[in-house]
């Protein structure tokens, strides 16, 4: 059976990573962006997730973000959280990477967290002005005033994400591509689209490690995987944590 398989697998010297994507949130009330009731159901993604969209329109992106961001701010981590949260504490090769910018693993209790697609509750300088840092904190919900204003330049600030068609953050990747070397990968609620992040379960089976993925519908990495666990990540992760030695 796949789970006493997984199970024998998951020792204390396991090296073990984790890809996250937005169906770990699903549970906590965080909508995923590809579903039928998904963030763009009713948007097209090159209208509001580019950097081409915020220069034609800044003003309806960040209305788009700041709703978001009064949602995230209502939610709080799931089951699915928080046993990742204690694998991290409790396996000292675990690794957590995520796509997700809403800062549920942060608030859960993983530390560190590479988060390949950056924080919805960042934010930067658009005109990335020499007074500004690239990237700070700021959690101010709702913003009183959209775009919200750089207070060095007065130019618009915008949300501390990744965008289609922008890079990485290049020691994020390096980071993430370095985790790839484990003894078994865990890829949870993504749809496995999006790149560079739905090829690191690929490197990591080159690697040798074993391939696990944990999600209701299958994805084009399913048929690759060792170990397709077609469950919601918020019910299977607390069975699969139970059944390890206490
Ligand atoms: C559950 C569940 C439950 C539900 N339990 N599961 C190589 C090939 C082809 C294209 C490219 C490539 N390399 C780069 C590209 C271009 C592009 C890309 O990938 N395009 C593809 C769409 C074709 N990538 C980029 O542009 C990236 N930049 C880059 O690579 O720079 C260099 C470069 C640029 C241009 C060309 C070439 C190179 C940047 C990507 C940035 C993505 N940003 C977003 C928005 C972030 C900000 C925001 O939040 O608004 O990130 S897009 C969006 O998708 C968001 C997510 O992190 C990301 C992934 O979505 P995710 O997490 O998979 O969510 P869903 O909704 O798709 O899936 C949810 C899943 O959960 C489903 O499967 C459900 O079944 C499941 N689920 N409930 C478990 N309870």
């Amino acid at each position: 059976m796949n789970l006493d398989r997984l199970v024998r697998l998951l020792t204390p010297g396991a090296r073990i990573t984790v890809m996250t994507g937005a169906g770990v949130s699903a549970a906590s009330g965080v909508p995923t962006f590809r579903s039928s009731t998904g963030l763009w159901k009713n948007f097209r993604a090159e209208d509001l997730a580019t950097p081409e969209a915020f220069a034609r329109d800044p003003r309806t992106v960040w209305e788009w973000y700041d709703w978001r961001r009064q949602l995230i701010a209502r939610c709080v981590p799931n089951a699915a959280h928080e046993v990742l949260a204690a694998w991290s504490r409790r396996f000292p090769g675990f690794t957590l990477i995520t796509q997700n910018v809403d800062g549920l693993h942060e608030r859960a209790g993983t530390d560190p967290v590479l988060r390949m697609h950056g924080s919805i509750w960042d934010v930067g300088c658009w005109n990335e002005c020499a007074a500004s840092a690239h990237r700070w904190r700021d959690d101010t919900v709702p913003f009183p005033v959209m775009p919200p204003a750089c207070r060095h330049c007065g130019g618009p600030l915008r949300p501390g994400v990744v965008w289609f068609g922008e890079m990485l953050d290049a020691e994020v990747v390096d980071a993430c591509l370095e985790a790839t070397r484990c003894d078994v990968f865990f890829t949870i609620g993504t749809s496995a689209l999006v790149y560079p992040a739905a090829g690191l379960v690929d490197r990591a089976r080159q690697h040798g490690a074993v391939t696990v993925e944990i999600n209701p519908e299958s994805t084009p990495a399913s048929g690759g995987i060792d170990i397709v666990i077609a469950q919601p990540a918020e019910l299977s992760l607390p069975v699969i944590d139970g059944q390890l030695p206490r």
